[in-house]
């Protein structure tokens, strides 16, 4: 028995075929072709998944399930696609569309959820039944794992922490959701390179320049370097990630916080602020054996945890 966990992303569609432990087996990637429609991105989901499964010793006769993991508001009951800004899907009923396609039983989840769920079955949560998982990449997402179970709230939309408001409204900038002040407006790749452009267009001095087109990793690079204004960008982001854990594990009280996605590459420069104000604003007894550590699973993490959504 075999589980398909596809990754949804804006231009890439990733697919997974694991086995019930949540090794990964096989691997398969094309073009999400956004531009063509949601008729097409969801023909080429059903295209590439039958694929990945050809090109193992498995028949499709084998798979057990498809689940698909996908950036936005999700209304996982009914598996529709809510309002996903990059994918540019809007109430897409795209469960059952697969269904059909398939012959398969359809899951879908939130990417940071499903990211969340690889991460605590085989990556660095693994045996953990209490975890909360931020991916910090294009935007901050993040899955909450309660009791071993991810927290799904009324329609499925628990855990959007990136959409926690935390910035005072004098210094918010608008967010992708519509508000301001999300978490994400400052500590994703996307905040970090817009606070590191400002700074350098006011004049600030800094060894960052627009010519070269500045990325988050040139920001980190010149914080290890004690770049003063890239520091104080970086020390910025990590605050508010780790006062925002301090909010979570008030709520949820969680044995480990995963940091994954793409700016979490950047390591200590960023974890020791994170784990500083997280101490600073988490009541004693709740921190007390909370630890806060990379993910392992990289960009695995993504289908490998849609794949497990089927596992019972
Ligand atoms: C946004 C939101 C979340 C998502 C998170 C991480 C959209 C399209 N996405 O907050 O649902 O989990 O970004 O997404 O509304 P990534 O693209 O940075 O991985
Ligand atoms: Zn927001």
């Amino acid at each position: 028995q075999i589980y398909v966990g596809v990754d949804l992303g804006g231009t890439t569609i990733k697919v997974g075929v694991c086995d019930s432990e949540g090794n990964l087996l096989h691997k398969y990637e094309g073009p999400t072709g956004v531009e063509f429609g949601q008729d097409h991105v969801i023909g080429k989901i059903a295209e590439y998944a039958r694929a990945a499964v050809s090109e193992t010793s498995y028949a499709w006769d084998q798979v057990v399930g498809v689940g698909a993991g996908i950036a936005g508001f999700l209304n996982i009951a009914e598996g529709i696609i809510v309002a996903s800004v990059n994918l540019n899907l809007h109430n897409v009923p795209i469960k059952q569309r697969l269904e059909e396609m398939l012959g398969k039983p359809v899951k879908i989840d939130n990417d940071a959820n499903v990211a969340a769920l690889g991460e605590v079955w085989s990556g660095a949560g693994k045996g953990l039944s209490d975890v909360v998982c931020y991916t910090l990449g294009t935007g901050v997402g993040g899955g909450i794992v309660e009791n071993g179970k991810l927290l799904h709230g009324f329609k499925g939309m628990a855990g959007e922490i990136g959409h926690l408001c935390v910035v005072p409204d004098v210094e918010a900038i608008q967010c992708n959701c519509g508000r301001v002040g999300c978490l994400e407006t400052v500590s994703s790749a996307t905040g970090i390179v817009r606070m590191a452009t400002n700074a350098v267009e006011r004049g600030e001095f800094t060894s960052l320049s627009l010519l070269d087109k500045i990325e988050a990793k040139d920001v980190f690079e010149a914080a290890r370097g004690k770049d003063e204004v890239a520091l104080r960008i970086v020390n910025r982001a990590a605050y508010y990630i780790g006062r925002s854990m301090a909010t979570l594990a008030v709520i949820t009280n969680p044995q480990r916080f995963i940091i994954g996605g793409g700016v979490s590459r950047a390591g200590e420069i960023l974890f020791e602020p994170i784990r500083a104000a997280f101490n600073k604003y988490t009541p004693e007894p709740i921190k007390d054996g909370v630890d806060i550590v990379a993910a392992t699973l990289g960009n695995d993490a993504g289908i490998v945890g849609a794949a497990g959504l089927n596992l019972k």
